[in-house]
């Protein structure tokens, strides 16, 4: 194979233990230091206990994910100069330690964001899904945003609001739990109160000034990054477009270009996530897997299907409008390009971005949603066979 199966883990306290990750046939790990605060040094020493954590099971730790962005990074005020030098210290602390990609995302507040985490699958599995109505409902109806209004369509709307209307109480709480949640890496939530607050501050922060913050973020760290020997992979937004007024700006082919352009190095590259861009019709996820695979450190592969109304829900991973061996293919021939080369980082750590929660599952406590044991095994498995077939049929194997 080449990509390297990898599987993410949240720390000792994931209730899927590293053992079981194993039998997955994953030999990769993707974890993070979650018990650190945002914006603070990942000391060498924690890395080091973490990665021997890993390596007691006969796994690596292929892929930090995420080195979460300060918000005044993304805002570029308060104490962003001190969070940047923070970042750069981590990157050569994950350096040091021979952890060779660092995965994150640049998007505003909060990270993915779906208006039921809860949804019944025709199987009967568990899945996610977004709704532009209930979106709407919960920024005009409970967010009670100021100008909320003008970002939607008055069909939107209406929708919006018969959808309110014919929700209970304990529904629309839960459409505000779900939307507070602001995924991933705990499951604390935040109060509707800190939401307002933490969305307030991006006044006067539009789509250019993010877009700016990004890149100058990108002229900061990367240097850091390949003294380092570190593979940067921005991730997209999740969904890839704005949200709450707030401005999204890895969203689209002309973004990513942006953000490759901006510092033209192997250091700064994506992480390839067709799932989280396929949200938007707009983006040919093939094309850009065609066009970007060269600067690609990172895989997640999971599946989408669109509803027509601006939303989707999240399919079994080889069912769904992403195409997935279409979109695979050129990220194969790319590792067969690089191993040719002898390149370094010939083979793309590659993990299934969430799964349904399945039978078996069900009755674990504490399971982070789309983070399954079951669910994220059968996509791994298809994922693992398309590759195969895909090398057998290109004679790449
Ligand atoms: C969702 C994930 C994202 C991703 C971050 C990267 O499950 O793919 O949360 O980890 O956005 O920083």
């Amino acid at each position: 194979m080449s990509f390297e199966q990898t599987w993410r883990w949240f720390g000792p306290n994931d209730p899927v233990p590293l053992k079981e990750a194993k039998q997955t046939g994953a030999t990769g790990i993707v974890t993070a230091l979650h018990q650190i605060p945002t914006g603070e040094v990942w000391p060498f020493d924690e890395i080091m206990n973490r990665k021997r954590m890993v390596e007691a099971e006969g796994l690596s730790w292929s892929v930090a994910e995420s080195v979460s962005v300060h918000e005044d990074i993304k805002k570029r005020s308060g104490n962003f100069r001190l969070y940047i030098d923070n970042y750069r210290e981590t990157l050569r602390n994950l350096g040091r330690c021979g952890i060779g990609v660092v995965c994150y995302n640049f998007m505003p507040v909060f990270d993915w964001l779906r208006t039921d985490l809860e949804v019944v699958f025709a199987d009967g599995s568990i899945t996610t899904k977004f709704e532009r109505k209930a979106l709407a409902a919960f920024d005009v109806r409970i967010l009670d945003r100021r100008g909320a209004e003008e970002d939607y369509t008055d069909v939107e709307l209406e929708d919006a609001v018969i959808y309110f209307e014919s929700i209970s109480e304990k529904e629309r709480a839960k459409l505000l739990r779900t939307i507070l949640l602001g995924l991933p890496g705990s499951l604390e939530a935040y109060t509707l109160e800190a939401f307002r607050d933490a969305l307030s501050k991006y006044e006067g922060i539009g789509d250019k000034e993010l877009r700016g913050h990004l890149h100058e973020f990108l002229r900061d760290v990367t240097p850091a990054a390949e003294e380092a020997g570190v593979l940067l992979a921005i991730h997209p937004d999740d969904p890839p477009f704005p949200l709450l007024g707030l401005p999204r700006v890895v969203s689209s082919k002309a973004d990513l270009e942006e953000i490759l352009d901006a510092v033209d190095s192997p250091s700064n590259g994506l992480t390839f996530c067709p799932g989280s861009l396929a949200a938007n019709p707009d983006n040919d996820v093939v094309d850009m897997a065609e066009t970007f695979a060269g600067r690609v450190n990172f895989v997640h592969l999971r599946n989408v299907r669109r509803d027509g109304r601006g939303g989707f829900l999240e399919d079994n991973h080889l069912d769904g409008n992403v195409d997935m061996y279409s979109v695979m293919k050129p990220l194969v021939v790319e590792m067969g390009r690089r191993r040719a080369l002898g390149m370094k980082n010939q083979r793309m750590p590659l993990r299934p971005d969430h799964g349904h929660l399945m039978i078996p599952d069900m009755n674990r406590k504490g399971i982070y949603p789309g983070y399954s044991l079951f669910g994220r095994m059968r996509g791994l498995a298809e994922l693992r066979g398309l590759e195969l077939g895909i090398q057998r049929s290109m004679g790449l194997d």
